[in-house]
Order: C-alpha cells, then structure tokens, then sequence
C-alpha cells in the first residue's frame, strides 16, 4: 500500500501523482480498525492521535507515510510539535547559523539526483540512488523527543527505518568499529560551506552497536511527507539519546572504520562536545547547564523548563550499550 508514495517520494513537482489526502486519511482509518481488533485500546487511541494529527499533514511536500513502529520505546505519546516549528527553527549551518537562515536558505539544495556510498570496512560497499535507499525496507513512523544540545527540544514525526536494515545488507567485517557519515558539502549550493565555523563537509559518527541499535533512525521523511530541506533531506540520521547534533543532515557517505572517527562539532570544541554526546542532565556543557531544556513552541512567559532526562528519556531502551562507561569522561 505504500508503494506507489514511495515511488513517488522524491518528485516534489508533480502534483498529480500525489496522494489524495482522503485516500491517505481512508488508509489510516484502516490502520485504525486493524488496530482495534488486534491489541486493543491502547493501539487504538494511538491510531486515532495519529489519525487526527495526520488531517494536519502540511500538505507542502510529497507524502512519505510510515505504520507504526513496533520498535520498543520509539514513539512518545507527547504532543507533536506544530510542523511549521519544526521546519522553521532549525540548525543546520551550511545554510547559516540563525534558526531562521535553513528555512529561507536551503530552497538551493538540489536532493535529486542523490546518492549515498556505503563503503569502508563492509563485505558489500554499495551506491545507492535515494530512490533505492528509500525503498531498501518498510518506512516507520517514529514519534521521537529531540534534545539540541543547546537547551531546547522538540517532539517529531520522524519516516524512515532502522540504519541496522542498511548495515545488515552490507555485511560489516569483523574489524569494523564505528561508523562514520559525512553530509554534502557543495559550495555552490549552500552559501556558509566557506565559513571557519566547522570544517566541511559535517562529519558525524557512532559506535557500530548505537548504529545497529533499532531507535537509530535513517530518516527520510517527516510528519507523513519527504523532509523539507532545512531538516536534512534527502536523507538523514535521527539518533533520539543523544544530542541534536549527532543527526547528520543530507548524508552521501556512510563509511566503516575501525578507529573511531572525527565528528565536526568535536573537531571545533573538543571540551564541549565529546564523541558520545548521550544526552544526560548530570554532565553539563562547560558554558552551561544541561539539566532542563525548553519545548519549542512552548515558550510563553508561564512556560515552565522541563527536566532533561537521562537518554533523553531512552535509558531503558540504551542503557546497556554504556554499561560501566565513565558517562563525565566519555560524554
Ligand atoms: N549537515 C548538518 N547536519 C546537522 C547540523 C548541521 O549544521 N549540518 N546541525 C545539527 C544540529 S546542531 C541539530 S540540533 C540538528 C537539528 O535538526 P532539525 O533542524 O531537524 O531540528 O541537526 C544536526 N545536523
Ligand atoms: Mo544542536
């Protein structure tokens, strides 16, 4: 049932092959009955939120609709956050450093063709046209919190699979470690590639068991259609326990390596920004605290700051991975 969206996911400017939105919101009623019969009231009420906040679908891009998760933890219940925050108070420097500068910005960003290479220590290094990538396994809907490590968060819609669907299909070697990403860096399309402010293209990287781990997110879409630029498409990473900066945005290149590989922020500021970045309000930035964050589109004056929770809310899911790790010393 998703195919022919899929197909179609990456064609922005043609508006006939789009999903009619009743056809769309037909399919989730659907989805809502089965979910009735088969686990009852819980699954139900869940698929009637999504099926509510989906008539709010933007509209704006291709649709990119994704079932429900049945990874364990991956999707809050708390209220979304309004698409037009989410695509409007972004970071994402090749396009600028003010929140505002992705959303005007990046309407340059060329995302077809695109192509990711998946090399490095891997049995099978492959190409694959984004339509390809795309299609490698079912896309999921995950309602996943986003915690920037600059104080404030978001609650998204996320579209896209498990990473480890890709990593299974290209047989990582024995000797493989970590996983690196790297994201375009085209000069002539995105105006602050130039800038001093980190070395390009922006490198991110994690340990090969958080990149198997199922929550880790290769992401293509949200809130049911393709990413708007400004929030990384085509392709890009959502890793929900660790800081927003770890989720490379527009990625071309996956490579495994056995020594742990350089991340942008870590080569700017070495004692701001560890390797791991797990969220965790016990370790602060030394220029700031990072027990409390603020919920965009929450900002009233009365407006409480909410408690930072450690993983990000996801340590039942992760906790293991750093199981008797120094979290000060490896943050
Ligand atoms: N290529 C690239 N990816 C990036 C960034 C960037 O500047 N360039 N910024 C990161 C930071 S700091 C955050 S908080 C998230 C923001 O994602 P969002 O705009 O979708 O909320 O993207 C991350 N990915
Ligand atoms: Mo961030």
């Amino acid at each position: 049932m998703l195919i022919k969206t899929q197909r179609d996911g990456f064609h922005h400017d043609r508006p006939s092959e789009i999903t009619p939105a009743g056809v769309y919101l037909q399919r989730r009623a659907v989805m809502q009955h089965l979910a009735t019969g088969v686990a009852g009231a819980a699954l139900a009420s869940w698929a009637s939120r999504q099926a509510r906040a989906q008539t709010a679908r933007p509209g704006k891009l291709a649709p990119l609709p994704g079932a429900r998760s049945a990874v364990a933890g991956a999707s809050t219940m708390e209220k979304w956050t309004e698409y037009k925050d989410a695509s409007t108070y972004n970071n994402y420097y090749e396009f600028g450093t003010d929140k505002a500068d992705p959303a005007k910005n990046a309407h340059t960003l060329k995302t077809s063709p695109w192509t990711v290479e998946v090399e490095g220590l891997v049995k099978k290094p492959a190409k694959y046209a984004i339509e390809n990538l795309l299609k490698l396994s079912a896309q999921e809907e995950r309602v996943y919190r986003m915690r920037c490590v600059e104080g404030w968060s978001m609650v998204i819609p996320w579209v896209g699979y498990s990473l480890a669907e890709l990593i299974r299909k290209v047989e990582p070697l024995g000797s493989a470690k970590y996983v690196e990403f790297l994201t375009l860096a085209d000069p002539k399309t995105m105006p602050f590639v130039g800038s001093r402010i980190l070395e390009w293209p922006y490198a991110e990287g994690l340990r090969l068991d958080e990149a198997m781990h199922p929550l880790t997110l290769l992401s293509f879409g949200m809130y049911g259609e393709v990413l708007p630029n400004q929030n990384g498409a085509p392709v890009r990473l959502v890793v929900p326990w660790k800081y927003g900066f770890k989720n490379a945005k527009s990625i071309v290149k996956i490579r495994f390596t056995e020594k742990q590989p350089a991340t942008a922020w870590n080569v700017a500021a070495a004692n701001e920004y560890g390797f791991y970045s797990n969220v965790n309000p016990n370790v602060d930035h030394p220029r700031w605290s990072q027990a409390t964050e603020r919920r965009i589109g929450e900002d009233g004056l009365l407006s409480k700051r909410r408690k930072t929770l450690m993983f990000n809310g996801y340590e039942a899911q992760v906790g293991q991975l750093y199981a008797g790790m120094d979290l000060k010393k490896f943050y």
